[in-house]
């Protein structure tokens, strides 16, 4: 019984992966204000925040709100500003709370 929990719970995980990672954000929200580290404007900072920078890194360039993708506040976009978020997320780092307007 067990195996077929921890089956289902991974396939739901890689669709939910699958889906966060081929989601288009075509940074069409208009102008916003919100915190640093929330990346696409939703009002949270979650694992999707991370991704939406990793996308625009290295992957397809997206539009992304670069002043609130700065996470450490060093005033580039880098590595490290996913890596923030991401220990936001998993180990509860304090992310600067510094409000930001996108547009
Ligand atoms: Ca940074």
């Amino acid at each position: 019984m067990r195996k077929w929990l921890l089956i289902v719970a991974l396939v739901a995980g890689f669709v939910l992966l699958c889906s966060l990672l081929f989601s288009q954000y075509d940074g069409g929200y208009g102008s916003y204000t919100t915190v640093s580290g929330d990346v696409n404007g939703d009002g949270a900072i979650c694992m999707d925040d991370s991704i939406q920078i990793i996308w625009h890194l290295w992957i397809d360039g997206r539009t992304i709100c670069l002043d609130a993708a700065d996470v450490d506040r060093s005033g580039v976009v880098d590595v490290n500003d996913v890596i923030g978020g991401l220990r936001h997320v998993f180990y509860g780092e304090v992310i600067p709370d510094c409000p930001v307007t996108c547009n």
